[in-house]
């Protein structure tokens, strides 16, 4: 598999820019996970197994992957209800995996599409390259900088205990946010590039939320896969 960017092409992860306080302590990528491709790096953060793989789909076939996914998934607009008053949750979302991966998100259990030959191609590579095995997929497609997610952890009891989340990123670049549950002011923030994938693996989600803010700047259209391993009911 060709994996042509470094990671040393990117912004550096800046200082903590979520949300109001600003960084005390600002993590690097230090430790390539394959030593020899420089392209996939840990980040250095305690309590966590967090990297990067920039160029995990080339730049072509990550944008055919985009305008296939644009085009052929059912996108929906989730509605939540929060202190008695429902919300439009601020993204659109689909959920696909193998028969009885049922999810829990936006306060209501979901059952899954079947994978999509473009969902299916994109999981083969995902799991060639982590050597994980995911059987769903949490589609979000942040239509413009208004659209973006809230602080949370991927971390509902279908997940079991220390869950693997692949995350692929399609189309505009946001900024991605990881803060310590406890330890205040360990935080970091990442751009996540088209093509890359991001992997959260052990007690990540344990320790980290993470989030993807909104922003007043310009930006397109943007589609985050994150595959999981659920359990069958
Ligand atoms: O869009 C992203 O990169 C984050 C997605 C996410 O946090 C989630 O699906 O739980």
């Amino acid at each position: 598999m060709r994996l042509g960017a470094t990671y040393e092409s990117l912004p550096k992860p800046g200082p903590g820019r979520c949300g109001k306080s600003r960084e005390i302590r600002c993590p690097g990528m230090s430790t390539p996970v394959n030593p020899g491709n420089e392209s996939a790096r840990r980040l250095d953060l305690d309590d966590a197994d967090v990297s990067l793989l920039v160029e995990a789909f080339a730049e072509p076939e990550a944008w055919e992957l985009f305008r296939e996914l644009r085009r052929g998934i059912d996108w929906r607009q989730e509605e939540v209800v929060i202190f008695g008053r429902s919300r439009l949750v601020p993204r659109l979302v689909a959920w696909h995996g193998d028969p009885g991966a049922s999810y829990t998100y936006s306060g209501t259990p979901h059952e899954p599409l079947p994978w999509t030959p473009a969902l299916e191609q994109a999981r083969r590579r995902v799991q060639e390259l982590s050597g994980l095995q995911f059987n769903a997929v949490l589609l979000n497609l942040y239509r413009d900088g208004r659209d973006g997610m809230g602080w949370h952890a991927d971390d509902e009891p279908e997940l079991g205990s220390d869950p693997a989340i692949a995350s692929v990123s399609l189309g505009a670049v946001r900024r991605f946010c990881l803060r310590h549950r406890r330890r205040k002011g360990l935080r970091t923030d990442l751009s996540l590039p088209h093509g890359s994938l991001l992997l959260m693996t052990g007690a990540t989600q344990g320790h980290w939320v993470h989030a993807l803010p909104k922003t007043a700047v310009p930006v397109g259209e943007r589609i985050n896969l994150t595959f999981r391993r659920v359990g069958i009911r």
